[in-house]
């Protein structure tokens, strides 16, 4: 199914704005919406799918128009409170259009962190009120017109409306392609990181190729990742789970590596963690201003200040850079200091064709990271 085509079902269906989060298995229609450059839709790419449920809501009340909001299906839980307070027929009856992304599709080979949530997804649509049909590539424009048709039935009624999309169903047509200006290859500056941190540090990283490559680098400089803890699902929540390892003991050194995406799907953290101020935390945002690891589409922010945000919340010491030599720069002085750091890096929308993904189970990484934490502890 061409996701132009698509399109044109949302436009008939008097949708005229679209808000989400990117996913994998949506890039097609991403990218078609980002081609459409907000002629036939304003588009916004929300900090979470939770806000483009607020953003669906502000919209209809003002305009009386429904909205489609576009999510991976890990993003249901970001819904799951708007939805049942605020959209739900027995509160406010706010009608939107889902378009969900199917990782982890039962039966079908995935990640991971969407084992469980792919086997709940349709369940959690059913608990929430929300009908839906499943859509894939041998749905037919016939069938899409019924879908559309059912879904403007819910819609009237001041109901929600899903429709599932599994992996494939959306065929490769123009992409969209776009560049930040930036120059730092982020994989060669996660090496950087590792070198300077990983003998004397923990780390924590974030959702997506960050901590592919991290595991990559780690393994190809230290024949092993044991220091490494990713944080494979739940995007955004890194820097609590590091923030909670860092209070729990002051002695051990943790790394946070996040991406800009994943700040801002819960930006809150930066002004918790300033409160809270773990004089052995160091965070670095490795910024592209995009999601890149789902397709490059930009996030919602404008760019190189998460360093910024992070001084006005309270954190002691936060730089930016931009160069290979300003990162070794900054790596040495935050691992001089005893204070709460941030280091932003900016970096190229680049990653290998070829990266692989972990050997082990989520479960196995998890068991050998806490091995290794508390053979260190053991060991000081
Ligand atoms: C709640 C939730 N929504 C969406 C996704 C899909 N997702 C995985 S990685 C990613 C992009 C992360 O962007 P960023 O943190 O900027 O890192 P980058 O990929 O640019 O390195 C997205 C949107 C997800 N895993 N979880």
């Amino acid at each position: 199914m061409k996701a132009s085509v698509f399109l044109q079902e949302v436009k008939k269906a008097g949708i005229r704005t679209i808000a989400g989060v990117p996913d994998s298995t949506l890039k097609q229609f991403c990218d078609a919406v980002c081609l459409d450059g907000q002629k036939q839709f304003r588009h916004y790419v929300t900090a979470n799918e939770g806000a483009a449920v607020g953003l669906a809501t502000g919209v209809y009340l003002a305009e009386k128009s429904p909205c489609l909001v576009y999510l991976q299906n890990s993003g249901l839980g970001n819904i799951i409170n708007p939805l049942a307070s605020i959209a739900n027929g027995e509160v406010y009856g706010i009608p939107m259009l889902f378009v969900v992304g199917w990782r982890g599709e039962p039966g079908t080979k995935d990640e991971p962190q969407h084992a469980y949530q792919g086997k709940v997804t349709c369940e959690l649509l059913e608990v929430m009120d929300v009908a839906y049909a499943v859509i894939d590539a041998a749905t037919t424009g016939q069938q899409l017109e019924e879908i559309f048709a059912q879904a403007a039935r819910q819609l009237a009624d001041g109901r929600q409306y899903a429709i599932v999309v599994k992996k494939g169903t959306f065929e490769k047509e123009c992409a969209f392609v776009w560049e930040n200006g930036y120059e730092l290859v982020r994989e060669q500056a996660l090496r950087t990181i590792l070198e300077q941190v990983y003998s004397d540090s923990y780390i924590v990283s974030t959702t997506g190729k960050i901590s592919r490559e991290l595991y990559e680098q780690s393994d190809a400089l230290f024949g092993g990742h044991d220091r490494l803890f990713m944080t494979v699902g739940g995007m955004g929540h890194a820097s609590m789970i590091a923030c909670g390892m860092a209070q729990a003991d002051e002695h051990r050194k943790i790394v946070c590596v996040d991406g800009d995406g994943a700040v801002m799907m819960h930006m809150g953290a930066l002004a918790f963690l300033a409160k809270q101020a773990p004089k052995n935390f160091l965070h670095i945002v490795i910024n592209n201003a995009a999601h890149e690891s789902v397709g490059s589409m930009p996030t919602g922010y404008s760019g190189q200040t998460f360093s910024q945000v992070a001084a006005a919340c309270g954190y002691q010491n936060t730089c930016l850079v931009r160069t290979e030599e300003e990162l070794k720069a900054a790596l040495v002085d935050a691992s001089g200091r005893q204070e709460l750091s941030m280091i932003e890096v900016m970096v190229r929308l680049d990653s290998r064709a070829d990266l692989g993904r972990p050997k082990e189970s989520a479960r196995q990484n998890r068991m050998d990271f806490m091995e290794a934490y508390h053979q260190g502890k053991r060991e000081a």
